[in-house]
Parts: C-alpha cells; structure tokens; sequence
C-alpha cells in the first residue's frame, strides 16, 4: 500500500469516525467508506487460491498397480513395479488437462511405503529398480510434464509406510518428514499436499510381519511438520489434519446440497460443514473412476460419462473441490477407454456449461448498496467475468434480487452462482425465476436452494424459455455479496 493509499485511508477514518472505514485501514485496499465488513471466519490466500482450483485430478500408481492390490502390504519387492514401456505421462497431462483439471496430485508413496521418487530416505524406491521402465522418478516427469503444459502439481505421501522398520517408532517420524521435505524441495511449486487417514495395523515393517498402532493425533508430531511445509512451499494446502481443507467425508465425490465452508468439526469428514463453523476449512470431494483407486480393475468397470458429470455436479457444483481419480495401467498409460470415458465426459461439460448466456448482458437488482466510489457494488458486477467485484445489499438487508436480461429468448437448464467469499460465506437461501413476458414464474429445481458460497451450479427441473432471469436472495447470514451469476 501506497503512502498517498494509506493518508487517504486514514483521513476516512478520521473524519469519519467509522468503525467499518478503520476496519478496512486495517484489513483491505478498497477505498470505499460504505465497503461492507466480512462475517468471519474468511479464507486465508493460501485457500482462496485453492478454491479457484476447483478441479484436479488423482492419480494413483505404485506397487500396486502391478499386484492388483489396493493396499500393498509392504513386502512388495522392488522390481514388482514393473510397467510394460515407458510412463507415457504427456498423455497423462494432457487428457486431464483436457477434461478442464487444473492440477493433479500424484500417489508418491502409498501405504505400501514405495517411494516412487529417488529419494535418500529409503532403499525402497524407484531408484533400486532394476526393470527396464521401473527406473523412473516420477514426480519429476509429472512435475515437468505439469509445468510444460500449464497444470499444478500436488503430492500424496502415506503416513502409514507398512515397508519400513521403524514404522510406529520415533525412528519413522524423522524418515517421513524427510520425504516430505524432498519432495517440497526438488519437484517445484506443490498446490496441496495430503496425508491420508488410513494409519496403522498389520504390516511386513522390514520383516517384523506384525500389527502396530499408533495414536495420529499425536505420532507424526505433524505440527512441526507442518511448519516446514508452510516454509518450503508458502502456498501448498495441505487437506486434512484441520488444516486449509477437509475430506468431505465419503469417497463417492458428493457434498451436501447445503455445503458451508465453515467448519467446527475434527478431522472426520462432514458433506455439509457447519453453518456456524468457527473456522473456513472448505471441502475436498473425492472420487474414483472406478472400483478401486489403483488400476485394479478393467475397463469393463469404468464410470459412464454421465456418472463422472454428475459427481461433477455434486461436488465442484455444490461448493467444494472436485479430486477425481485416473489411475494408469500396467503399461505406464492411461487406458484407450479410460481416455474416451474421458473425452466423453468433456463433451457433457462443454454441452452443459460451454457458452455463458449470461456474459456481459445487463443486471438490474432491487437495490444497490451505495458507495463513494463508481457504483462499487453494481447488480452489473455479476456478470463482468471478474471475481473480485460483486453486487451487494446494504447493511441489515438479507434478501433481495437481481434479474438478468439476456437480449433475447434462450433456453435455460442451469443457474452458477458465486458469492465474494473473501468476505464470507452467506446466503442461506434464494430461488430461480423466469420472465414469461409478463410476469415472473418461480422455478423448481433439481436440488434444494440453500447455500452457495464459491461455486454452486443448480439445474431447473426442465428447460424453460425465457428471455429474463431473476436470482431471489431469500436469507442470508448479512448483507449478500454475488460476484457471479452464469446462464447456461
Ligand atoms: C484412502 C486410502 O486408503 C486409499 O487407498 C486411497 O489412497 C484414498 C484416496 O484414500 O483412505
């Protein structure tokens, strides 16, 4: 901020003697006296980035892709991982990038605790291979393939290592956190990190063949852990363990048609978060594209494109981050059908969302909250294209709405709808309406119309002509800040 920016701020909040204008002296570089306050909790940078991120896809391969298994049990040798020609992983970025993914986040260690990078930490890796394909390190291919074609790129490293010796032992603790700390140093930028749940029980542990416990809570003594990751790599979010995420609770890809970003709960996942949530820990919904997460079946067991939309629709179009999971065969690819299954799924995406009906059209609402600078808060805000300006309602006013004109008749399925949750999440309820030419018909739809948040996508129970749109803001916590609205 700029030292004219910071006399002026200051000169508002003297004269003014405006609790609202000392707030945004101290939390935020709009200059306007009448900007509304955010209702806490509020994202951090680190999760409003991830938000944007939306969808990104898992890719889960290891030792057990060439076992078949889904948990290796750890006495795998290291030659088992043996693919049949060489990872074919421009093929893997390039269809996940195709089917709209921003990022894909790699099984780098399963619980097996085969390490799939040359790491230092442990005999047990890709290094040792001898196979003529096997000696790879892959989340540098992945990494580089990911930059080159403009992905992010993310890591997933099993806590529980049924592999190693020490495991359940203080020795383990270290040995984890240094692969951790490889991996944040030597593959570039990470966007999220996770650490899974699954924690202890029967295992080889260097020839021990036993079942050990732990108490996670406490064992990996993940605060400190944590910490390095947040020094390594300032912006990764790291899902789970209440940290910037929360596993949404099933492994099926679907949230709660009501999807709060607040959160009180544990480390247990929840499809709805709390309404009351004392902090933003928004949800990840996971999902496999078939029966297992490794290719441990065929592609007779694939899910149908209309299955991949509708998980589509159930996370990412109802406030939460979709991670849908693409598992390479034995030959180091991604199978024929899985690429058309793939493809397909692309075309009920374009055919659904392709062409914004609402972009850069006209929006007139039932009031405007008023400011001191340039109609900040105009209704037009909603269809500009940027996220970062909104349409909002004065203070204590918790409905209203906002019609869209589209020019002429179009036939409308779907409503998106954004809220500038930099702010907060707020709505509670609100409602679709079309113009029939002479009056306006509310609409049913396919979910309920409770919350929105970052993202929320609902359909009308049938396709309605129409040239107007309205979106009636029923409830909400205070005040409404819509910063998109999307006609399809
Ligand atoms: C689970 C693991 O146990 C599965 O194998 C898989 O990695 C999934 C994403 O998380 O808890």
């Amino acid at each position: 901020m700029n030292i004219k920016r910071i006399l002026s701020l200051l000169l508002v909040a003297f004269t003014t003697g405006n609790a609202f204008a000392q707030s945004s002296t101290l939390c935020d570089i709009s200059s306007d006296i009448n900007e509304p306050m955010p209702v806490f909790p509020v994202p951090t940078e680190t999760q409003l980035r991830w938000h944007d991120m939306e969808f990104y896809a898992f890719m889960h391969f290891g030792i057990n892709t060439f076992t078949g298994r889904e948990w290796g049990y750890g006495d795998e040798s290291i030659n088992t991982f043996n693919p049949t020609a060489e990872l074919n992983v421009e093929q893997w970025v390039t269809e996940i990038k195709n089917i709209g993914c921003k990022g894909i986040i790699l099984t780098c260690k399963h619980h097996d605790g085969f390490c799939t990078w040359f790491t230092n930490t442990t005999n047990h890796s890709t290094k040792n291979n001898t196979t003529t394909y096997g000696h790879v390190d892959i989340p540098a291919l992945l990494s580089e393939e990911c930059a080159k074609q403009g992905l992010k790129f993310g890591a997933y490293i099993s806590p529980w290592d049924r592999n190693h010796a020490e495991y359940a032992r203080a020795g383990y603790v270290e040995t984890f956190r240094e692969q951790i700390r490889e991996i944040c140093t030597n593959y570039g930028e990470i966007f999220e990190m996770w650490f899974d749940g699954a924690n202890g029980g029967d295992g080889y542990y260097g020839g021990a063949r036993e079942s050990r416990s732990i108490d996670a809570a406490t064992y990996y003594d993940f605060p400190n852990t944590f910490k390095m990751i947040k020094e390594l790599q300032p912006d990764c979010a790291i899902w789970g363990w209440d940290q910037d995420c929360h596993w949404i609770g099933n492994e099926e890809g679907w949230a709660g048609e009501t999807s709060w970003s607040t959160y009180n709960k544990g480390a247990n996942g929840n499809e709805y978060g709390d309404e009351d949530g004392w902090r933003w820990l928004p949800g990840e919904a996971d999902a496999k594209n078939g029966p297992g997460w490794f290719w441990t079946f065929s592609d007779s067991q694939l899910k149908s494109a209309q299955e991949l939309f509708n998980i589509y629709m159930m996370s990412v179009g109802r406030n939460a981050n979709l991670i849908l999971n693409f598992p390479p065969n034995k030959t180091g690819s991604l199978s024929a059908t899985t690429v058309t299954r793939m493809r397909e799924f692309k075309a009920l995406l374009d055919a659904a969302f392709g062409n914004d009906l609402a972009a850069g059209k006209s929006a007139t609402a039932s009031a405007e909250r008023s400011s001191s600078v340039n109609n900040m808060y105009a209704a037009s805000n909603v269809t500009d294209g940027d996220k970062e300006t909104y349409w909002a309602l004065e203070d204590g006013e918790t409905s209203g709405t906002i019609d869209i004109d589209l020019g002429s008749s179009q036939t409308v399925t779907y409503v998106r709808l954004g809220e500038y949750i930099r702010k907060g999440q707020r709505v509670k309820g609100f409602e679709i309406y079309t113009w029939n030419g002479s009056d306006w018909t509310k609409q049913s739809t396919t979910e309920e119309t409770t919350t929105i948040g970052h993202k929320r996508i609902v359909k009308l129970s049938s396709p309605v002509a129409t040239q107007k749109v309205r979106v009636k803001i029923t409830d909400s916590k205070v005040c409404p800040l819509i910063s998109r609205i999307s006609i399809y």
